[in-house]
């Protein structure tokens, strides 16, 4: 693995003005912005490892509502907390089928953005790179990104809520009756974990290695708050990786010595650092064994 790379905006300027307003405050301001991606930029250049973690503002210039945006239309008397729990599936099975059906028609009719793009680009141009994502659609999947760490699911897939094996690819829909378990029945639930539910043991020990290892952590478009994952940015900087942190808001985020902060859209921000990191350095050739 490449040494540590000094990157915080503390280490990496000489420049005191730099230094106190990257470190105090993250500003849309576009002069401390391109300064924040400059360092950012530099630190991505000399990793090696690079671990990156998605949020729901990843998707949101596709169209995809945030999780802790307000409901809507039909579903603006309820609230996304309330409905992502097992004990309303248990309650009202047929809302909560009904929500992640018009989920899922959102998810069909949304098409990858430049955030997603670019994580491509991204993981094509470091020697090692693991994409852990908490999104339930499957726009990093169709923009390309491969062997996507999924923690929370996929609201593509259903699964036996009695626990039978395997999961099924949901075709578009319009279902009176949530269908069945072919071997035993019971209805079928949406293939996601709900607040309360244990994430994927496999999932979240390989974002677990990735965040322990890695250079260069980038967290973008997530808040940060619901558990484990909200935890492998400050696990990662812990181990003494630099934490770039993309998001439209800083509010909320942690601040630290290594916490390097992007405010911005996902989907302008992205290309912009990625393009800064390795404008002239082509892609890895993908799928070709080492000789
Ligand atoms: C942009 C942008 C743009 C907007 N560009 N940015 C420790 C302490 C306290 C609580 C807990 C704890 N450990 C566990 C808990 C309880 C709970 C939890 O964390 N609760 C919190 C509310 C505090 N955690 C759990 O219950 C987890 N289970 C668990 O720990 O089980 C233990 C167990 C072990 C063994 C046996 C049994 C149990 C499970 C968590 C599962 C989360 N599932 C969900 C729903 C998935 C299905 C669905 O979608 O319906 O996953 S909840 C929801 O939150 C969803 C998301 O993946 C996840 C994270 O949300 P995310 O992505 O951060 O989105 P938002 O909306 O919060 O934020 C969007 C961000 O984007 C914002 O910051 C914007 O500013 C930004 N943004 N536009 C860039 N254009």
């Amino acid at each position: 693995m490449a040494a540590r790379a000094v990157t915080s905006p503390e280490m990496a300027s000489a420049d005191p003005t730099l230094e106190r307003r990257v470190a105090s405050t993250p500003s849309s301001d576009p002069q401390t912005r391109a300064e924040s991606l400059a360092t950012a930029a530099r630190a991505l250049r000399a990793a090696e490892y690079v671990c990156i973690l998605t949020g729901a503002g990843t998707s949101a210039e596709s169209g995809i509502p945030t999780f802790r945006d307000a409901l809507t239309g039909v579903w603006s008397r309820y609230s996304a907390h309330e409905l992502a729990t097992p004990d309303a599936f248990a309650r009202h099975p047929q809302v909560v089928w009904q929500w992640y059906a018009s989920r899922r028609a959102t998810v069909r009719a949304a098409q990858p953005n430049a955030a997603h793009r670019a994580l491509v680009a991204l993981a094509e141009r470091v020697s090692h790179c693991t994409l852990v994502t908490q999104n339930v659609d499957d726009l990093h999947q169709r923009a390309g990104s491969r062997d996507v760490v999924a923690l929370h699911g996929s609201v593509m897939h259903a699964r036996c809520s009695a626990g039978c094996a395997g999961r099924i690819a949901l075709a578009d829909e319009a279902i009176a009756e949530i269908p069945r378990c072919e071997m035993c029945t019971a209805a079928l639930r949406p293939d996601v974990v709900w607040f309360g539910e244990a994430l994927p043991t496999a999932a979240f020990e390989s974002a677990r290695a990735a965040a322990v290892a890695c250079d260069v952590f980038v967290s973008v478009g997530t808040s940060n708050v619901v558990e484990p994952a909200a935890s492998l940015p400050w696990l990662a900087a812990s181990h003494g990786s630099t934490v770039i942190l993309v998001n439209q808001s800083m509010s909320g985020q942690r601040r630290g010595p290594s916490i390097l902060p992007i405010e911005g859209p996902a989907a302008v921000l992205l290309p912009q650092l990625v393009q800064a990191a390795f404008a002239n350095k082509r892609p890895r050739a993908r799928g070709v064994a080492p000789e």
